[in-house]
């Protein structure tokens, strides 16, 4: 069996942390905020938000700075929907970083080394409502992350395949937030137990990524995660591991139990929910900035409204102002299987 440190594609960033940034922003964005297009190297935007720590506290105080040197604060940037971590995107040049924004992937490499194959899919985005995330954190001791508030779930072989199991198995990244920063995909079966996990991004100790550690996983729980043994010598970058594991586990299973139904299968707007999630804080005027005039932004259109009914109420709930990207990516077929 082949274990590798995935080389994620240009474009990936971890599903989360682009939901989480959409918060910041109230419109879509690409990765490249914190990646480098051409390697995936952190911007300067990602390294500073690493530095202080991330969460809403540094996003927040990012917006004063100007980490890219570009000569416009972050959430000057980010009104005019340029990008705070490329010098080359300002508010008179975004750029077309807003196009082909790609749908939230599962590691591909990672998904044929589980299941020879990359499985049908879908994918469940919705943010952890307060009592959610209040009773996981009772539950677990500790507090969640901002990120973790935003859970990216897959669900494989929900449906497609002649002779498809009757519940899904459950994937998602977690995220070790520590001196050694480092990303894993966890893939639990329909029964609850973990099915396996592999890294996706590994600092730190190398040792980790090989056939002796990861055989460890299969079989267990958020409460059996303890008896994984470390490498000699790696115990807290072991214990930063299986943490990010439990709270990942803990979370997929009050985001997206098994029994989790396809009408639920809905990316769900953080904006158009309870009010609770951050929003940005009102803003002063921005500066004109006439020459050149901004192009228009290059997102999807806003669809049609849709048609009314005689009595004036919408079919359509009408809340979902989402542009029709992902929906629209000529890639989605492809992705999904289907
Ligand atoms: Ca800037």
């Amino acid at each position: 069996m082949a274990f590798c440190l995935a080389a994620p594609s240009s474009s990936e960033a971890l599903p989360g942390f682009r939901n989480f940034f959409r918060v910041k922003t109230a419109y879509r964005t690409g990765c490249q905020v914190c990646h480098q297009p051409r390697d995936n190297r952190l911007t300067p935007y990602a390294r500073e938000y690493v530095r202080l720590n991330g969460g809403f506290a540094a996003l927040d105080a990012l917006d004063v700075m100007d980490p890219d040197k570009d000569g416009f604060p972050s959430k000057e940037e980010l009104g005019f929907h340029s990008n705070p971590g490329d010098a080359r995107s300002t508010p008179a040049h975004i750029g077309d970083w807003l196009s082909n924004l790609t749908p939230s992937e599962p590691p591909r490499e990672i998904l044929v080394d589980l299941y020879g194959r990359i499985p049908p899919y879908e994918v469940f985005e919705r943010p952890l409502k307060r009592h959610q995330a209040q009773s996981l954190e009772r539950a677990l001791g500790q507090k969640l992350r901002d990120e973790e508030l935003f859970p990216v779930i897959f669900l494989f072989n929900k449906k497609g395949e002649a002779g498809a199991p009757p519940a899904p198995d459950r994937g998602a990244y977690a995220f070790c937030w520590g001196k050694k920063m480092t990303s894993l995909f966890a893939v639990v079966a329909p029964e609850g137990t973990l099915r396996a996990v592999r890294f996706v991004r590994l600092y730190g100790d190398q040792r980790f990524d090989n056939e002796q550690y990861l055989s460890q996983f299969p079989g267990r729980t958020a409460e059996t995660l303890q008896g994984v043994s470390s490498p000699r010598g790696a115990e807290a970058q072991n214990d930063d591991i299986l943490s990010a594991l439990r709270r990942c586990l803990e979370i997929m299973d009050v985001a997206a139990p098994v029994s989790v139904t396809p009408a639920a299968l809905k990316d769900v707007s953080p904006a158009e929910d309870d009010g609770w999630y951050y929003r940005p804080r009102p803003s002063e005027p921005l500066p004109e900035y006439p020459e050149p005039p901004l192009k228009p932004l290059p997102i999807a259109p806003v669809p049609p409204a849709p048609a009314e009914e005689p009595n004036g109420v919408s079919p359509e709930n009408g809340t979902d102002q989402e542009p029709a990207t992902e929906g629209a990516n000529p890639n989605t077929e492809d992705t999904n299987g289907r």
